[in-house]
């Protein structure tokens, strides 16, 4: 059978349909995976890894004969997607299964954020309602204007999922795209027009730090930020300068600049709601990307090409 190298953890159907095809060498139960792979890395023609590990240049330095990488994800930052495709190595990710998850994760911060439903929860748990009396009041959610940095396919899913809420929804993209949202070309000025920022664009250096302490002061006192795509999007140092100073009002978080490091700064302050990089992880969707992962793969066995291609490698696949 051929080999797969496998970076990260995989979930247990992977695995049974995985181990049917392939001989799994799994990187995690190595002690020198570098030294593993200059013994074994020639002959290895395909790897599953996911969005946060990625293939790190040592590991393709080390995979000559490289033809397959499957990611477990929508987001492919940790891959040099346009290096491979140079080497002729298919790239495929897990796209579309994971919007609506993601989007769902997204208006619960932004629920958890305006309706203060920690702190809400904590005063019902700990008996300070009847000590103390009802909570404080809370903000609504409804009616906001809401602006989207990155209007793909999950910016237009959260889009959608917002409309029950009323929003009127903004966004900011590299160029317009077909839908009906106004378009703001220039991000500050878009965060200066809603109430609410919502950044679910790709990662990588093109995007890394576009929400900026400008950014965020046009989207001022009242305005909430909520960070769904990738932590290098925000200025960590900035949010947190902004959130303490109150230049900001508040912030949602699923994706942070070192996972799965927050920096005891973020955790101290109340005006913000942490989560641990969640967005897609139920079982329902990640079964679903899980079983994207396995699919191409086989699918690049049984016939070189790829069911779910990135746009880099889409020229591969004939
Ligand atoms: C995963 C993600 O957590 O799809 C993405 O881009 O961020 C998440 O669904 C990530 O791929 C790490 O496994």
């Amino acid at each position: 059978m051929p080999d797969l190298l496998v970076i990260g953890d995989i979930t247990d159907a992977m695995r049974d349909r995985l181990a049917a095809r392939f001989t799994l060498h799994h990187t995690d139960g190595m002690d020198d995976p570098e030294a593993w792979l200059d013994a074994h890395g020639a002959g290895i023609a395909h790897v599953a890894t996911n969005g946060h590990d990625g293939v790190k240049p040592a590991y393709m330095d080390r995979l000559p004969d490289l033809k397959m990488i499957s990611c477990y994800g929508v987001g492919y930052d940790a891959i040099d997607a346009s290096g491979c495709a140079e080497r002729g190595i298919l790239v495929s990710h897990t796209p579309n299964v994971l919007n609506a998850e993601v989007a769902s994760t997204t208006l619960m911060l932004m629920l958890m954020c305006y309706r203060n439903a920690l702190a809400d929860e904590a005063h019902a748990r700990s008996g300070a309602w009847e000590r103390e009396g009802n909570a404080p009041l809370s903000r609504s959610a409804d009616n906001r204007r809401v602006g989207i940095l990155g209007m793909g396919r999950i910016g237009q899913e959260i889009a959608r999922k917002l409309e029950p809420f009323d929003a009127t929804i903004l966004y900011h993209s590299r160029s317009p795209k077909d839908v009906p949202y106004e378009y703001v070309s220039d991000l500050k000025e878009m965060a200066g027009k809603v109430d609410v920022l919502v950044c679910i664009t790709p990662g990588g250096p093109e995007t890394r730090h576009l929400v900026n302490a400008e950014v965020m002061e046009a989207l001022g006192p009242d305005g909430l930020l909520i960070n769904v795509s990738r932590g290098s999007v925000v200025d960590e140092a900035a949010l947190i300068d902004a959130l303490s100073t109150g230049k900001l009002g508040m912030a949602g978080l699923d994706v942070f600049e070192r996972e799965p490091h927050i920096p005891d700064a973020l955790k101290a302050l109340p005006n913000v709601v942490l989560l641990p990089h969640v967005g897609s992880a139920t079982v329902e969707t990640r079964g679903a990307m899980g079983a994207l992962v396995v699919d191409n793969l086989i699918h690049h066995l049984d016939t070189g090409g790829a069911l779910t291609p990135v746009p880099e490698c889409a020229h591969l696949v004939t």
